[in-house]
């Protein structure tokens, strides 16, 4: 095991229902460190970037018009294994087969509006946070 970084994202739904505090509290109480933060609200543009592999897909535009309908929460997050750690603490997409305990089985609608995103590769982690950090908005001490 070594340290690893995740990509994460607390969704506009996540941010409209009130759940930024409960979900970062869940985030820090399973182990990851945060090394970057911020609010912000993407234009459809910065959205379909974002999303680029997923194009052409049927979700694609209720997906990309949903991320960009309110402000996210983007942060970068360190810790051993931690995207597939991540991705177990957030649960499956779809909220209906989400393991009970996760984080979308508490709290997610439906397969788009699912309050969180997560990366699905250490690679995929590395260019995600790039989208959102430069090197400079990453702290040491983020604990
Ligand atoms: P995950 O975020 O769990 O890796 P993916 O990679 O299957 O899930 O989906 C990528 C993004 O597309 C996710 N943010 C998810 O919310 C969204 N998405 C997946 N399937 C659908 C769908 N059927 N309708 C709307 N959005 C979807």
């Amino acid at each position: 095991m070594h340290m690893e970084r995740t990509l994460a994202i607390l969704k506009p739904d996540c941010v409209r229902k009130g759940l930024v505090g409960e979900v970062i509290r869940r985030i820090q109480e399973a182990g990851f460190v945060l090394r970057a933060l911020r609010m912000q609200q993407l234009t459809r543009e910065e959205a379909e970037g974002f999303y680029a592999v997923h194009k052409g897909r049927p979700f694609f535009d209720e997906l990309t018009k949903f991320m960009s309908s309110g402000p996210c929460v983007p942060m970068v997050l360190e810790k051993e294994n931690a995207v597939e750690d991540f991705r177990a603490l957030i649960g499956a997409t779809d909220p209906a087969e989400a393991a009970e305990g996760t984080i979308r089985h508490a709290f997610a609608d439906n397969k788009g509006q699912n309050i969180v995103h997560g990366s699905d590769s250490v690679a995929n982690g590395t260019i995600e946070a790039g989208y959102f950090f430069c090197e400079r908005e990453l702290v040491a001490n983020g604990a």
